[in-house]
């Protein structure tokens, strides 16, 4: 069926899906590592590419393809490729895009491994970087160089949600001979497709929003033109990211319902942040939805919706970070993010505990930091959650200041 025409939650359900001979409504699993060719001439003409077909798993598989297809067609994109995980993506991109003697300017905030698998794997190999605040286009100007190959940027980004706006950075790097890829993790295709907005390569952890169900990890780039998509489908092949037929079938099953999953979750989203907003305990909230957002009004212009993760520091900073994440019940305490439960953590200690606090702090954020994916559960019942852990850290934490008054450290507070 030609989807092309149809809304976003049809393509969910739709694209990609071509039934085979049984008319298996639901994708079939291709658990097969390797495909029967008719004859001799039938393998030769497959390999010589004369012939569509499958070959390999490493090299293509139905059910893959079909994952593959739909998120293409939900990016805009020419064609898709799913990796093992979304540090496969990152991996197959860097492989592909870099050589040595090549320069990539990334954002500063960038998860953790990203650029750590630059700064200490590709280094070696002569590949250099530069992390600066892609949301300001100023320092992404003074950063390129004539060497500059990619512009890599995550927005929104984890763990700061800085917004960076795509279109004008797409035509800065255009204008240098420099591609961009964009990490489109945290807003997911159905809020946000960076291709339309003039990137060239953008790519996911399927591991969050996609898949939404904490039950797969798993990576998908998607290209702008055949040239560059041949170029990363060679290097995941030759690499051997590539993902698992079982893989693409659980992530085809949570992508159908990936328009209801954000919808609710992001609405429920709003009502935390605006109330978290309001508690006492609370020094900032980072919710590209609320207007005090410094990018809020770039990100209704770049996304269709706010999405469902929010970053906020408490006024206790670390230990009162620490003592919300053992006070919390509902929301559990787990890297990761984008699923149907909401999880909490600490990046200072977990995600980005790769970087040091100078690093850190250079990437616009404290280590009393505090991230939170809101899922599907109620809302009501999240913000009681977040209430009595609140209520926890105040008690405790005045329980920690008397007990350092009376040995003599440090006198106790006014109780105004
Ligand atoms: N890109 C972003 C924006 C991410 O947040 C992550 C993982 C990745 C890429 C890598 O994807 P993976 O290989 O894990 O599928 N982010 C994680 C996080 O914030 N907590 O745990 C993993």
């Amino acid at each position: 069926m030609d989807t092309k025409h149809l809304g976003i939650n049809s393509k969910l359900i739709h694209a990609g899906h071509q039934a085979d001979a049984s008319g298996s409504v639901s994708v079939p699993i291709y658990q097969t590592s390797t495909f029967a060719f008719r004859n001799a001439a039938h393998g030769a003409a497959l390999f010589a590419g004369e012939e569509e077909g499958f070959i390999y798993t490493r090299i293509g598989n139905p059910t893959i393809g079909a994952l593959e297809d739909c998120v293409a067609e939900l990016e805009s994109g020419c064609g898709g490729i799913a990796t093992s995980s979304g540090m496969g993506a990152i991996c197959t991109v860097y492989l592909a895009l870099l050589e040595s003697g090549a320069h990539m300017v990334s954002t500063a905030s960038v998860y953790g491994p990203s650029r750590g698998l630059m700064e200490k794997h590709f280094s070696r190999f002569g590949v250099q970087s530069t992390y600066v605040d892609t949301s300001d286009l100023t320092q992404v100007e003074r950063a390129l160089r004539p060497n500059t190959k990619l512009l890599y940027v995550e927005t929104p980004s984890n763990p700061t949600m800085q917004v960076t706006d795509i279109e004008q950075v797409s035509a800065l790097a255009h204008a240098h001979d420099c591609l961009v890829v964009v990490d489109n993790t945290f807003a997911s295709p159905y809020l946000q497709q960076p291709l339309k907005l003039g990137a060239d390569v953008v790519l996911h952890s399927v591991t969050k929003f996609i898949n939404g169900h904490a039950d797969v990890v798993g990576g998908i780039i998607v290209a702008q033109d055949m040239d560059l998509y041949q170029r990363l489908r060679k290097a995941m092949v030759n690499s051997g990211c590539n993902m698992d037929p079982h893989q693409a079938f659980l992530v085809l099953r949570g992508l159908k319902t990936l328009g209801i999953r954000v919808e609710r979750a992001q609405h429920s989203a709003m009502e935390i942040a605006g109330w978290l907003e309001r508690q006492p305990e609370v020094k900032t909230v980072r919710y590209i939805g609320l207007e005090s957002h410094p990018q809020h009004d770039l990100a209704k212009r770049q996304m269709s919706g706010f999405g469902s993760m929010i970053s906020f520091e408490l006024e206790g900073g670390m230990e009162a970070g620490r003592l919300l994440m053992d006070g919390v019940r509902i929301a559990t305490l787990a890297v990761s993010l984008g699923g149907v439960e909401t999880l909490i953590e600490h990046p200072a200690s977990m995600t980005h505990a790769g970087l040091s606090s100078e690093e850190r702090c250079a990437a616009g954020f404290s280590d009393g930091l505090v991230r939170y994916s809101v899922g599907i559960e109620d809302a009501e019942d999240l913000i009681a959650d977040l209430r009595q852990a609140l209520d926890a850290v105040s008690a405790q934490s005045l329980g920690r200041t008397r007990e350092r008054a009376v040995s003599g450290v440090v006198k106790e507070p006014a109780l105004a």
